[in-house]
């Protein structure tokens, strides 16, 4: 685990992401928001960014993020995707140490596909 383990550090920014939906209208949000019309996550390179995921719904949400790896925080383990049960809240941290416009989504297509989505943008 030491190997892969991601490096001690505070955190430079924390993103609040509430995963919430409803069935009708079938529509899944992060942060009350469906995606395209979702704003993007801000995030400037070389901080070490958390994600505070809470799973406000009765569903299970497989939570994935492109172009990073993360680590949960309490476990260390180092994943590009976790699994939220409903109520759930975990802390994902992660450096960011790859520019660009990232998705970030439930790995539920059905759920992606209404909106569970967003983007982990990196200004200057
Ligand atoms: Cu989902």
């Amino acid at each position: 685990m030491a190997g892969t383990a991601i490096a001690a550090r505070e955190s430079d920014r924390t993103h609040d992401l509430v995963l919430s939906g409803s069935m009708n209208p079938y529509r899944w949000t992060i942060n009350g928001q469906s995606f395209p019309d979702a704003d993007p996550l801000e995030v400037r390179s070389n901080e070490r960014v958390s994600l505070a995921v809470s799973n406000m719904s009765m569903m299970v949400h497989p939570f994935h993020l492109h172009g990073h790896t993360f680590a949960v925080r309490g476990s260390g383990v180092r994943k590009d995707t976790v699994l939220l049960r409903p109520m759930q809240r975990l802390v994902l941290d992660l450096d960011a140490d790859n520019p660009g416009q990232w998705a970030a989504h439930c790995h539920n297509a059905y759920h992606a596909e209404t909106g569970m989505m967003t983007t982990l943008g990196y200004v200057t």
